[in-house]
């Protein structure tokens, strides 16, 4: 690319409800994994921005938990309002579908988009799961009728590996800039703290059934990240006593399994030798406190 260009800088953020793939396509999009994936809802509890920076193009992705409907306890409110801010101060809003149906869910996403008047390009996520590629385009013409959508991209956020056409349609919503908003050889806003909370947190919400990984929440206490290691403490928080057993597992086992998957995924992720020491504490409803969110780092 022509760095004589003039630099462009600019925000995108990527709305959708639970699970239609915005943190896969946030690091696809990166080439680094800055937000954890699993096939649960509430995987993504935070803003996080992930860096794409090529050539006089720079892009921060901004990746939003989605708005949860259900039970509405403290976390589940504050994730929501987390979402409706994230809207603020973009540039241009991607809103993600899966191709094989629009869902009532999608229907709220839509509405805060349009309420935040952004522009809005759709993207029609996990193509690989339509039974008949004919599909595609009746789909389209169906999301067309229902908003005016700036543009619309068709793709597996899983498979693809090149994101030229998308980039081709957002560039042009990506306003000039003097200075780029990140430096150049960074790939998220957040500190390496918190992707080693995200990264434990991420294998338990894999290892555990039911409702358990909704209310586990982990901190990261005393993290020392120097070039030939990482040393780290982390606490993963508990709502109810019941639930302290069933995350350590039977002799530890969960605990230990979680936690060395997180750290061979960290070490491979930071190029250096990680070393773990996870706590289980209780601290009875949290998820219910606005207070106790707060500390948790909500
Ligand atoms: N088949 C298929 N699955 C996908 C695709 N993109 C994401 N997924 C899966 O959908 C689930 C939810 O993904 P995630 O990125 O966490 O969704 P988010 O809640 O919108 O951030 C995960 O199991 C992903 O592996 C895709 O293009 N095709
Ligand atoms: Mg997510």
């Amino acid at each position: 690319m022509n760095e004589e260009r003039e630099k462009r800088a600019g925000l995108v953020v990527l709305a959708g409800r639970p699970n239609v793939g915005k943190s896969t396509l946030l690091n696809a999009l990166v080439g680094e994994k800055v937000s954890i994936v699993t096939p649960k809802p509430q995987t993504t509890r935070h803003r996080i921005v992930g860096v794409l920076t090529r050539g006089h193009l720079q892009i921060g992705f901004v990746d939003t938990p989605g708005l949860h409907g259900g039970r509405s306890n403290a976390l589940n409110r504050r994730i929501n309002e987390t979402t409706r801010a994230s809207l603020d101060g973009v540039d241009l809003a991607l809103m993600l579908v899966e191709a094989d149906r629009w869902q009532p869910d999608d229907d709220a996403v839509l509405e805060a988009v349009r309420r935040s008047r952004l522009p809005v390009g759709l993207v029609i996520n996990k193509i690989d799961r339509l039974a008949r590629a004919e599909l595609l385009l009746p789909f389209i013409e169906a999301c067309s009728k229902r908003h005016a959508f700036d543009f619309f991209v068709p793709m597996s956020a899983r498979r693809e590996k090149q994101f030229d056409p998308l980039l081709k349609e957002i560039e042009p919503y990506v306003p000039p800039a003097d200075e780029f908003l990140f430096p150049e050889d960074e790939f998220t806003d957040r500190s390496v703290k918190f992707l080693i909370e995200e990264a434990v947190r991420e294998k338990f919400m894999l290892l555990l059934r039911d409702e358990l990984p909704y209310s586990l929440s982990v901190t990261a206490d005393n993290v020392e990240a120097g070039p030939e290691r990482i040393v780290a403490h982390a606490t993963v928080w508990v709502a109810r006593d019941s639930h302290k057993a069933i995350v350590i597992g039977r002799g530890g086992a969960t605990l230990k399994e979680a936690g060395q998957r997180a750290r061979l995924e960290l070490a491979a992720r930071f190029d250096t030798p990680c070393e773990l020491r996870l706590h289980v504490k209780l601290r009875r409803n949290w998820n219910e406190s606005d207070s106790a969110l707060r500390e948790l780092g909500y």
